[in-house]
């Protein structure tokens, strides 16, 4: 395949200026430079330095780097499924995307969530479904492969619930048997169990538009029959065995039949005014490109939504969205015979991180802190600033705002890893304007201390995000739907901290204790946004270093001795996935770039720079490189939802190695002077 663009892409603003030129990030098959002679250091000096150029040849005009986000075909599927269900779907789009999808397939018929990984149900019955509507018929041999599967892994009846609300709006499976979400939810108050704002803020965007849709309960006529993904056609919604009334789970589903009946006998005007609620809560959140929260699910439901309560294609707010759609779709050429266009579609899109990662990773390489480049890309973020109130405050209600989001246009939900690094990032550029940059950091920083959660440490987007009561529900069987602490959040805060000389605040104080008490008894932390334990300990092991913690206080050396223990023969580090659901796989895989990097900071961090292993992983880095100064890697090392989500970030394989190898050479970055004493 090779990387083009329809010129869609890029954020709203700057969509004239970049047309036709975005970096996408794609395997092109470029040789492995062949292993040149050297001793490590030689090795790395000379690796960064292609990989500098290589990094520099991407950055955008406008100052930014954003890698392809990649995913899995559930995002495709449900693409086309919502233009079916708004009678948009043109063929050009359903052709590429069947295309991306075929290309996806596994052998035994299935289609998996990341590569390499096993056939997983509502995947392979979203794909087939998107297949059909770009006319593969049951009986082609890829399409009988996948029908097989689906029937010998459960059916229909036993995906998520997610994809059962989507062939439910064909009447592929009825409504009556998915669990009752009713739009009254938005009336309960902030300190009312199981309020909207219990759930995390990508459950919360895509919840409230789904009460919407579920109380319609709207059948759009099915284009074909589905009787071939049913176990028993004749009874394609079997009922689900109730759990003990003494369990929370049987709680649970006796509220769901409860609620059922709620929704024969609801107050007519209470609904209608719960739902026109709930669509001025979905208005209001339309961000200035017309997406909803930076990412496609809520997109997708609140366009639904909005439709049936009367929106019609031509509204500005329902045109907006379906553009912002538009853009999250990465168009390549499949140069096989007979191929054509290819169109994946991003979950997400991560220019803010991408940017702030390689700025880092650039200064680390050694570049001046006055280089265009760097200067470019801390404008780029300065004028990413968010200077509004976001849901965040519904928790934090009197904390002033500042901060970043992860991607192009999210002012409402800004989050505390991206301001976390995006404050890194810019103490390393020189900044013509040096008192706009100190005042965007001072109150990016103040923003960060006060997110912190009552455990001491910080999640992503929220403070004190830790109701057990949302993952209760029948609802909610996919992916995480509340935003704890984490680890490798926490790191990235304290490492901030530690740089801004507030490493003895009592606040960054007890976020260290926090990371030290959550190291798991193998030495290692829990990764939560990257795969896994490698992600966490490369995390928090440069941040706890760089908060004065020694090379030999006994964490250190304890998450010195894990890393050793799980290096590859090759030299290299990687961990799998099955690492989130099985001990055995902690830090086991095949050698990756990034994880390879993650290792390598930690490593160094901790004063190992002249050890074996990490000459070894160093050299792993030089001699996997290509000629180009990239490296390849098609495994998923980013983590949307531990296991349920994962995420090839693109230019995780080029921003951590460079990072590494800089460290390697140049030493850690200096921390700046003690500012608030003792
Ligand atoms: C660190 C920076 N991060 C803290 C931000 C990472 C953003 C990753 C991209 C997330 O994209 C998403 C988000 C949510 C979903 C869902 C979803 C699942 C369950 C519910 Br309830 C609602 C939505 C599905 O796909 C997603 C993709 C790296």
């Amino acid at each position: 395949m090779t990387a083009t663009t329809d010129g869609s892409g890029g954020p709203a603003g700057a969509r004239a200026a970049t047309a036709g030129q975005r970096p996408h990030i794609h395997a092109t098959g470029a040789p492995v430079e062949p292993p040149a002679p050297g001793d490590p250091p030689e090795l790395a000096r000379r690796a960064a330095a292609r990989s500098v150029e290589y990094l520099l040849s991407r950055q955008d005009a406008q100052g930014w780097w954003k890698g392809d986000l990649e995913t899995n075909v559930t995002m495709d599927a449900e693409d086309l499924l919502l233009r079916q269900f708004l009678g948009i779907r043109d063929p050009r789009t359903t052709d590429a995307a069947a295309r991306f999808i075929r290309g996806k397939q596994r052998d035994d018929g299935s289609w998996p969530t990341f590569y390499g990984g096993p056939g997983e149900l509502s995947a392979t019955v979203e794909a087939y479904v998107a297949l059909r509507l770009a006319g593969d018929q049951p009986d082609d041999p890829h399409m009988a492969r996948a029908g097989a599967w689906v029937r010998q892994h459960g059916g229909i009846a036993g995906s998520r619930v997610f994809t059962r609300i989507w062939l439910a709006l064909f009447g592929w499976w009825k409504w009556e048997d998915l669990p009752e979400l009713p739009p009254e939810l938005i009336f309960l108050p902030g300190w009312f169990p199981l309020n909207i704002y219990d759930f995390g803020c990508w459950a919360r965007q895509t919840i409230v538009p789904l009460t919407v849709v579920s109380a319609k309960r709207p059948v759009r006529p099915a284009p074909f029959a589905l009787d071939e993904l049913h176990i028993d056609p004749g009874r394609p919604n079997p009922p689900r065995p109730l759990a003990s009334v003494r369990s929370w789970d049987g709680f649970f589903q006796r509220a769901d039949r409860a609620l059922r009946l709620y929704h024969t006998f609801a107050p007519r005007r209470l609904r209608r005014i719960a739902m026109n609620a709930a669509a001025r809560w979905i208005v209001e959140r339309q961000e200035n490109d017309g997406c909803w929260g930076g990412i496609q699910p809520p997109a997708v439901y609140s366009l639904i939504a909005l439709h049936l309560l009367g929106y019609d294609i031509d509204h500005p707010v329902m045109r907006a969205g379906l553009e912002s759609l538009d853009r999250f779709a990465v168009w390549s050429e499949d140069d096989a015979p007979g191929g054509g266009p290819v169109r994946m579609v991003e979950a997400c899109q991560s220019p803010v991180w991408d940017t702030c990662l390689a700025t880092v990773a650039l200064a680390d390489a050694g570049l001046p802190a006055d280089h265009p480049a760097l200067v470019k890309a801390a404008d780029w973020m300065l004028d990413e600033e968010i200077v509004r109130s976001g849901d965040w405050a519904v928790r934090r209600p009197g904390l002033p705002p500042g901060g970043w989001a992860f991607e192009f246009h999210n002012d409402n939900y800004p989050d505390i890893d991206d301001t976390a690094e995006v404050i890194l990032a810019l103490r390393r550029v020189r900044h013509p304007d040096p008192a706009r940059l100190e005042a965007a950091v001072a109150r990016a920083g103040r923003w960060t201390l006060g997110m912190q959660s009552r455990n001491g440490a910080w999640a992503a987007f929220d403070a004190d995000n830790t109701s057990l009561l949302p993952n209760r529900l029948p609802f909610c069987d996919f992916g995480e739907v509340i935003d704890p602490p984490s680890a490798d959040v926490t790191a990235h805060v304290v490492e901030m901290l530690a740089h801004e000389g507030r490493a003895h605040h009592p606040r960054a104080r007890r976020g260290i204790a926090w990371l030290l008490a959550e190291q798991e008894p193998s030495g290692a932390w829990f990764g939560r946004w990257g795969v896994n334990y490698l992600y966490g300990t490369g995390a928090v092991v440069p941040a706890l270093t760089a908060a004065g913690i020694p090379g030999s206080h006994p964490a250190i050396r304890r998450a010195v001795r894990w890393l050793d223990s799980v290096q590859n023969e090759d030299g290299g580090w990687g961990e799998d996935l099955r690492s989130y659901g099985e001990k055995g796989w902690m830090g086991q895989g095949t050698s990756t770039a990034s994880q390879t990097a993650w290792a390598l900071l930690a490593l160094t961090a901790a004063g190992e720079r002249e050890s074996k292993s990490v000459e070894r992983g160093v050299t792993w880095l030089a001699e996997t490189q290509r000629a180009d100064g990239s490296w390849d890697e098609p495994h998923f090392t980013g983590t949307g939802f531990p296991w349920d989500f994962s995420i090839n970030y693109h230019l995780y394989r080029q921003v951590f190695p460079l990072t590494a190898l800089g460290r390697y050479v140049h030493g850690e970055p200096v921390v700046a002077r003690d500012r608030e004493g003792g």
